[in-house]
């Protein structure tokens, strides 16, 4: 059969990528057109349309939601952002989660904490790279702070320990992510965050979608509904790697490999690497950032 893989779509420059590791999160603005914009904010008002859980003037953020409409399905592997993930977690990229998230004013918000793990958090076990990466499309101006805005320490992924965890001051050093609307941001997990007070009357709306390797446990489901799975491409069933033996997640199966070309080479592995006879499910492939590093 011929191949009719897809290259990995762009990820990051290595601007990006440097400024990424040092701040611990990146803001890209003007990713999204006024249409896309619309087009997201309408799925979102379908969504909620018939929602029972849905309360006007009140937090929502529903998870799982790439099953719930066709247009966020369309986000597990959009080329706008899907080659940042696979820039990090390569041929075992996963979705963790995907949600939309409506702050309207005064509603509930979070204090500060990391994503992940608590008790033993991603870093203590990788304290050079984030197990979890979360992609953020905004899809309302955020012009200032008390609007529901995301606040993040930067430089703080890397440390264990924040003084404020789990209150909701203002710490001195803190970002407040004040954004034009169809800006998106990627968040290492690891970063110290929390969501300011919504004191405004502009009702916050954005969709996060994390992404994570394959051995770590998705955030909004066990497994994705069969029926629903068959109407995904290839690369999109893959992501959401679905499978019903617990150990594929780590291993996945042949038949899972590619997942994305060399978006340099158009190669499914690196030559010279493996003898042939080693199958692709089981050659390593260098990511993005492996390829800097040996290049410094
Ligand atoms: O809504 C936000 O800006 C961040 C929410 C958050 O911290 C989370 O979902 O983990
Ligand atoms: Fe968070």
């Amino acid at each position: 059969m011929a191949a009719t893989y897809r290259k990995a779509p762009p990820g990051f420059t290595k601007a990006q990528w440097e400024e990424f590791n040092r701040e611990g999160y990146l803001v890209i603005e003007n990713a999204l057109t006024q249409a896309e914009i619309d087009y997201y904010l309408n799925a979102i008002d379908e969504c909620i349309a018939d929602d029972p859980n849905y309360t006007a003037g009140k937090f929502y953020g529903p998870g799982n939601v790439v099953e719930r409409h066709p247009v966020f399905t369309e986000l597990i592997d959009h080329p706008r952002h899907v080659g940042y993930a696979y820039d990090i977690y390569g041929e075992l990229l996963k979705l963790h989660i995907s949600q939309f998230l409506i702050r309207p004013h005064h509603s509930s918000h979070n204090a500060w904490h990391p994503d992940g793990a608590r008790a033993l958090p991603y870093g203590v076990f990788s304290p050079k790279l984030p197990m979890q990466i979360k992609i953020g499309y905004w899809l309302t101006d955020l012009p200032r702070p008390k609007m529901g805005n995301l606040v993040v320490m930067p430089r703080s992924h890397h440390s264990q320990y924040l003084p404020e965890y789990t209150k909701r001051t203002s710490v001195p050093g803190e970002k407040v992510i004040c954004v034009p609307k169809g800006t998106m941001t990627i968040m290492y997990c690891g970063v110290w965050h929390r969501v300011e007070a919504n004191e405004s009357n502009v009702v916050r709306k954005n969709i996060f979608l994390a992404y994570c390797p394959s051995w770590i446990c998705e955030a909004d489901r066990i497994q994705s509904d069969p029926a629903w799975l068959k109407t995904l491409n290839r690369e999109q069933r893959i992501i959401m790697r679905s499978y019903t033996y617990g150990y594929d997640r780590t291993k996945p199966p042949k038949s899972d490999f590619p997942l994305f070309l060399d978006r340099d080479t158009g190669l499914d592995s690196e030559a010279g690497m493996y003898p042939d006879d080693v199958s692709l499910n089981l050659r390593k492939r260098k990511v993005a950032h492996e390829k800097w590093e040996t290049e410094n």
